[in-house]
């Protein structure tokens, strides 16, 4: 049987993050990996690495999807980096046009460096056309503030009423990262399977956010969810994975460092 772990996201140029993460993450995981590019991102070196986004037309992301569900019979997917309400209604349709066994949303509002205002639109779109086929959902703590309409996130206890708050929205598990910025000295994460809550717990590495860390821990509950895994086991698996891939970590003339996704 052949695991096959499918992706709709944006590329990153500096393969740091985005879709080139989700299928170097799906090969370390032996699943075979496949996706649809939504929007491209290309850092700007002379001007602070800003965000150069560029969305992909919304026919040749359909061509893409049609493509792939096509070639095989995909039952799990991940989307990541959608950008625009235009992607989002093209996937939202994808979406509905068969069954999956599980989507796994990293609900990508806006990545490093660029404006929370931008992510308006997009936010209401996703949380309106998107989560409801989630079955997965991994917001950080920027997006689980967001979608949860909490004012802040700074404890635990907080973390997991953000969850409990965004599995009311309709996903099924919400795995919410708490990630460098929840104060604390291990990097949690809570997962609510619309019951119980359990709390994922590692030490931090370092005190800065790693590019990238956000899409491997997604990419890799996919990865295991398409090779039959339950989210619980897949969570605690990703979760390894991530640690391992931060741990990892590259550095260049980026910012910031970018996690490097191994299997041990
Ligand atoms: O890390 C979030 C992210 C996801 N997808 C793409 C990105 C980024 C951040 O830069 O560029 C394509």
């Amino acid at each position: 049987m052949v695991d096959f772990a499918y992706v709709i996201a944006g590329s990153e140029a500096t393969g740091g993050a985005g879709i080139q993460t989700d299928l170097k993450t799906f090969q370390e995981l032996s699943a075979f990996g496949l996706g649809a590019v939504t929007c491209i991102v290309s850092f700007d070196p002379d001007n602070g690495w800003a965000h150069r986004f560029v969305p992909i037309a919304p026919d040749v992301i359909a061509d893409q999807i049609q493509a792939a569900t096509s070639a095989y019979d995909l039952d799990v997917v991940k989307i990541g980096m959608l950008g625009t309400p235009a992607t989002i209604d093209v996937v939202a349709d994808a979406l509905s046009g068969q069954t999956w066994r599980h989507v796994v949303l990293d609900p990508v509002l806006i990545c490093k460096g660029q404006e929370p205002g931008a992510a308006l639109d997009t936010d209401r779109a996703l949380r309106s056309q998107i989560l409801p086929h989630a079955t997965v959902v991994t917001p950080n703590l920027f997006e689980a503030t967001v979608l949860s309409g909490r004012e802040s996130i700074e404890t635990v206890d907080d973390l997991i009423d953000a969850a409990r708050r965004i599995g009311d929205l309709g996903p099924r598990y919400v795995l919410a990262k708490g990630g460098v910025e929840l104060p604390g000295d291990d990097a949690v994460d809570v997962l609510f399977d619309g019951d119980d809550v359990t709390v994922l717990r590692a030490p931090k590495i370092g005190g800065k956010r790693v590019s990238g860390a956000g899409c491997t821990l997604a990419a890799a509950v996919t990865a295991e969810l398409a090779k039959g895994a339950s989210v619980t086991d897949a969570a605690q698996r990703a979760k390894h994975f991530t640690r391992d891939a931060i741990d990892a970590r590259v550095a260049g003339h980026l910012p910031f460092e970018a996690a490097r996704q191994h299997s041990r």
